[in-house]
């Protein structure tokens, strides 16, 4: 049993001055029961609590640390960086060298904007497709998460999936009604969508690999029936990939999947952790953006100079070193068998989906290929695994509404015990 008292206290503390004690509500681990950890440092694979546990970090931040955390040649480019001034409010060159990699690494991406988290990236895009089109209505895939946006907040994954909020108060009606849902995979859903709303539909924004209800994969021709319909509707297909991206290959769920997108969101990754984001894609549409265009989007914080650095620093790492995608998704991959074997030794029923280096388990006994699917498993079995393996020292994302995401920095050693302490939960369960 591991000492969490600091953590204990820590908690107590901040909830008199944080709602729920955190700043985000997943971390809270209202869902899974128990104490949230507060972390105070991590190298490479692994993550300190404040009572100095060590952890097994499957979360990676919610993704950006492909190379692990504190990756050398990142912290010092900020070090360096931040001597020379934490922002200016005015261009500089490394906004250009940002702009320029992002668009020889990603397909689709002619030009692209910085703004600062992967939320502004969606709602940014989302107003771009819609001044574009001149049309108001747009299609998300249920239990998919683009962040915070009032329209976005509708059917969400994540933490909405993980505590059950239908309905934000707060997102007004007149919002939420342009926002129109449908099942993931479900392509006939969002045909008859496009029916029952001809030429209203500005966009089709999806999670191209879903993360945000777990490990969600799409079922072959889906996202090609989506680009289909777009091209015929002239409907704008935007691809969330503030996960996927340079996290499935060096341009990201596009290039891996053979899909065009119109536009391109991405989130923490661009940062190597720091706090930005970015829109991207096609000419034609990118020029509508103020000072071009009309549709104005703006911010002080966009190209900040210490997140372009980290970014810049880790996006090279990344396209100068393709061996980095074959050893994350051998990693995965490994995982996966010795989970797939360890569960297996149990009497619970379990899927386990993957793709690259984002994997998750459900307990269920069906197949789980959307929202539906992912909500209906033993969701109340995945609480107890992640506090068995909590304790065994292994930080899994605290829901089952969570992909786990797999770093570089992980060794074949520590998937190992991974799934030791899997076999050990299963046989005790
Ligand atoms: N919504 C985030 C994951 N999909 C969680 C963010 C956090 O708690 O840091």
């Amino acid at each position: 049993m591991k000492i969490t008292t600091r953590s204990q206290e820590l908690f107590e503390r901040a909830q008199k001055t944080i709602p729920g004690g955190v700043n985000s509500p997943v971390r809270a681990f209202r869902s899974v029961g128990g104490t949230p950890l507060f972390m105070e440092r991590a190298k490479g694979a692994y993550m300190f609590d404040a009572d100095g546990n060590r952890y097994v970090d499957y979360i990676n931040s919610w993704g950006p640390m492909i190379l692990g955390h504190a990756y050398e040649p990142v912290v010092e480019a900020i070090c360096e960086k931040a001597a020379h001034s934490t922002s200016f409010g005015a261009p500089t060159e490394l906004e250009i060298e940002m702009a320029e990699l992002i668009c020889s690494m990603a397909p689709n991406v002619d030009m692209v904007r910085m703004v600062s988290s992967g939320t502004e990236a969606c709602m940014s895009a989302l107003r771009l497709a819609r001044g574009y089109t001149g049309r108001n209505k747009f299609i998300k895939f249920e239990g998919c998460y683009h962040g915070h946006a009032d329209a976005f907040l509708v059917k969400a994954g994540s933490g909405l999936a993980t505590f059950n909020i239908q309905t934000v108060p707060g997102v007004t009606a007149g919002v939420s009604i342009d926002t129109l849902t449908a099942p993931y995979n479900d392509l006939e859903a969002v045909e008859q969508l496009v029916k029952q709303y001809p030429g209203e539909i500005a966009a089709i924004i999806i999670e191209p690999v879903a993360g945000n209800m777990g490990c969600i994969i799409p079922e072959p021709g889906f996202l090609q029936g989506l680009r289909d319909i777009c091209d015929k509707e002239g409907i704008v297909f935007i691809f969330d990939e503030v996960m996927t991206g340079f996290r499935l290959a060096a341009g990201g769920a596009q290039e891996r999947l053979g899909i065009d997108a119109d536009l391109v969101t991405y989130g923490k990754v661009i940062g190597g952790g720091l706090p930005v984001g970015a829109f991207g894609g096609k000419r034609a549409i990118m020029e509508h953006i103020a000072p071009l265009g009309n549709v104005y989007q703006a911010g002080t914080l966009s190209g900040n100079p210490i997140a372009m650095i980290a970014g810049y620093t880790m996006l090279k790492t990344l396209k100068d070193n393709p061996a980095i995608y074959k050893d994350i998704d051998d990693k995965t991959a490994y995982l996966h068998a010795g989970l797939e074997k360890a569960l297996s030794t149990g009497s619970s029923p379990f899927v386990i989906n993957r793709f690259g280096s984002m994997i998750s388990v459900h307990f269920s006994d069906k197949i789980v290929n959307n929202f539906a699917s992912a909500a209906a498993a033993n969701n109340a079995l995945f609480n107890k695994f992640f506090h068995g393996m909590l304790t065994d020292g292994f930080y899994l994302p605290p829901s089952a509404f969570e992909t786990w995401f797999i770093s570089k920095a992980l060794s074949f050693e520590d998937i190992d015990e991974t799934v030791f302490a899997t076999q050990n939960f299963i046989s005790n369960f």
